[in-house]
């Protein structure tokens, strides 16, 4: 057999460190606590994690304003800690990939202090004119800033100075801090936004409503040649995966990136399905269209060489009340949705607390909202004379603190012993990892036996994607690998359906505790993994 690189068979657990587990009452996730739950990890069968950052960082973004690349943020514990994190995660069979952030640091990482001085040698590592173009930030208003008589580029924050990939000395840095951690024994990075950190050009973009100026920036060639540099220079000597979080790509951009042949990533994070509950903006949710969704991810399994594929992560909100039924169909919807995540073609990423059914937040008053993005909006929405009532559904339906809301470990919370850098959710008294694990037939023991399923039978993994049926909000496809075929079938509605005739085979997993396929009822939200050569 054709050798497999060894990331075709990760599934990867994503931790937002604030939020997993805090080890001593401060009220903050930190690696310690990590530490303390990598037996849980384990247990669960995930063999990698992906850490959102845990650098130096005054946390304009929550980490992803780096100050200081080569160590880790006093709230999340020292390099001695990272180290037995690493060490300990090898221990148990868990590899862990970092998140790289190289369009822009800090303000206040050093680079950029001394780059205010127009003498300074790191002048060049930022971008400044003497007067702003029309881009604007992907945190909403001008992409500019003035220090003096100049301006700097700033794609998000103003806390987030962009770096200039024009300038080779930033190159050579980035290429030391990679290996600074590719040599501490971590196994590849997550690229934030790594399609835009080439600017090809600082002319006045095209004027339309948001993000003036990507064409730009956005998948541009000298990007590709950055990554292929870092690809030869670094990443082909170590074991290692690189997955780029890209924005607004399609599948023949992803491919561009990620085909074997290129020598840039293993895989992107694409956005497309993401926006099946949206008009436009991400803050304008309507309705989910199960049919326009599964239609984006059978493109992207036909077209693109290998997914990362994920339902959640730290700026979304949460799969089950988008996707699902977090209320009624709160168990059986998330089955569902893990059972298609699991057997799709391409590595699955679950995020924390996706595995017991985490939901979106309940936070009612706006100034308990903690993230930059959602009180950037509030403002303009204000500014914008938006009703009150419709500026609390954008938040409650859009917010990245959806996703961000502490870990449930316990009836009573188990996060911390201290008060919560942001509130948790009331539902954690019913929604919560303890009384998972006492069920055998919870959420969390869905997942266990689908990752387990996967690790053992490589038709999960090599086998091909095959749409069977994409009708009335049913989603059927079939994996196939040699005399092997299983097929998923998915019914993405409340509404009751007929699994199709010439659907046959043996169940391997059921979200309702199915049997056979005599009853061809398929309930709301149901799902079944069906070895199909195998008939009863
Ligand atoms: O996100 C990039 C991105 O484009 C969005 O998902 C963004 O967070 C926002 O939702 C735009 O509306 C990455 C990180 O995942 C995010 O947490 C950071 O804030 C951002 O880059 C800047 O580093
Ligand atoms: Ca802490």
């Amino acid at each position: 057999m054709e050798h497999r690189q060894s990331w075709k068979s990760s599934v990867v657990y994503q931790i937002y460190p604030r939020s997993f587990m805090d080890s001593n009452g401060d009220g903050i996730g930190d690696i310690q606590g990590i530490i303390s739950k990598l037996d849980y990890l384990k247990d669960l069968g995930i063999n990698t994690l992906w850490l959102s950052p845990v650098y130096q960082s005054p946390n304009d973004d929550n980490g992803y304003d780096i100050s200081n690349y080569l160590d880790i943020h006093p709230d999340f514990g020292t390099m001695n800690d990272m180290d037995q994190l690493i060490f300990e995660a090898k221990q148990r069979g868990i590899k862990i990939i970092m998140d790289l952030v190289i369009n822009h640091t800090s303000d206040e990482h050093p680079w950029f202090i001394q780059s205010k001085d127009k003498k300074s040698p790191y002048r060049d590592y930022y971008i400044w004119k003497d007067k702003p173009n029309n881009w604007t930030s992907f945190f909403s208003g001008s992409a500019w800033d003035q220090i003096g008589d100049s301006y700097y580029l700033h794609l998000f924050s103003k806390k987030q100075p962009d770096l200039n990939w024009n300038n080779p000395k930033v190159m050579e840095e980035i290429k030391d801090i990679m290996r600074f951690w590719l040599d501490k024994g971590i196994y590849g990075f997550r690229c934030d936004v790594i399609n835009i950190i080439y600017k090809s050009s600082l002319e006045d973009g095209k004027r339309r409503l948001v993000l003036v100026g990507r064409e730009f920036y956005h998948s541009q060639e000298g990007c590709h040649q950055i990554l292929k540099t870092l690809r030869k220079d670094v990443l082909s000597k170590y074991d290692c995966m690189t997955v780029g979080e890209t924005v607004l790509v399609n599948t023949a951009q992803a491919n561009d990136l990620i085909l074997p042949e290129r020598e840039e990533l293993d895989m992107v994070f694409g956005f497309e399905h993401m926006e099946t509950d949206q008009i436009n903006n991400k803050w304008f949710k309507t309705r989910f269209k199960p049919q326009k969704f599964m239609k984006v991810i059978a493109k992207w399994q036909e077209e693109v060489y290998w997914n990362a594929n994920y339902l959640e992560n730290h700026d979304q909100p949460r799969s089950i009340t988008r996707f699902g039924n977090d209320q009624k169909y709160h168990e059986v919807s998330a089955k569902m949705l893990a059972t298609l995540l699991l057997t799709l073609k391409g590595t699955p990423y679950i995020f924390e607390g996706q595995e017991i059914g985490m939901t979106n937040a309940d936070i009612k008053r706006l100034e308990d909202y903690r993230d930059i993005e959602t009180h950037r909006i509030v403002a303009l929405a204000k500014k914008l004379h938006f009703p009150q009532f419709y500026i609390r559904h954008m938040l409650k339906t859009a917010s990245r603190d959806n996703a961000r809301q502490p870990m449930q470990w316990k009836k009573e919370g188990g996060f911390t012993t201290g008060i919560p850098w942001l509130k948790m959710n009331e539902n954690m008294s019913f929604i919560n990892v303890e009384d998972n694990l006492k069920n055998t037939d919870s959420i969390l023991r869905h997942y266990q036996q689908l990752i387990s399923l996967r690790q053992n039978h490589d038709v999960l993994i090599d086998g091909s994607f095959k749409p069977l049926y994409m009708k009335h909000n049913v989603f059927i496809f079939e994996r196939k690998l040699n005399e092997t075929s299983w097929i998923t079938v998915s019914n993405l509605s409340g509404n009751k359906k007929r699994i199709p005739k010439n659907i046959k085979g043996s169940i391997l997993l059921s979200n309702m505790h199915r049997t056979s396929l005599s009853n061809p009822v398929l309930m709301p939200y149901e799902s079944i993994l069906i070895d199909k050569e195998k008939t009863l």
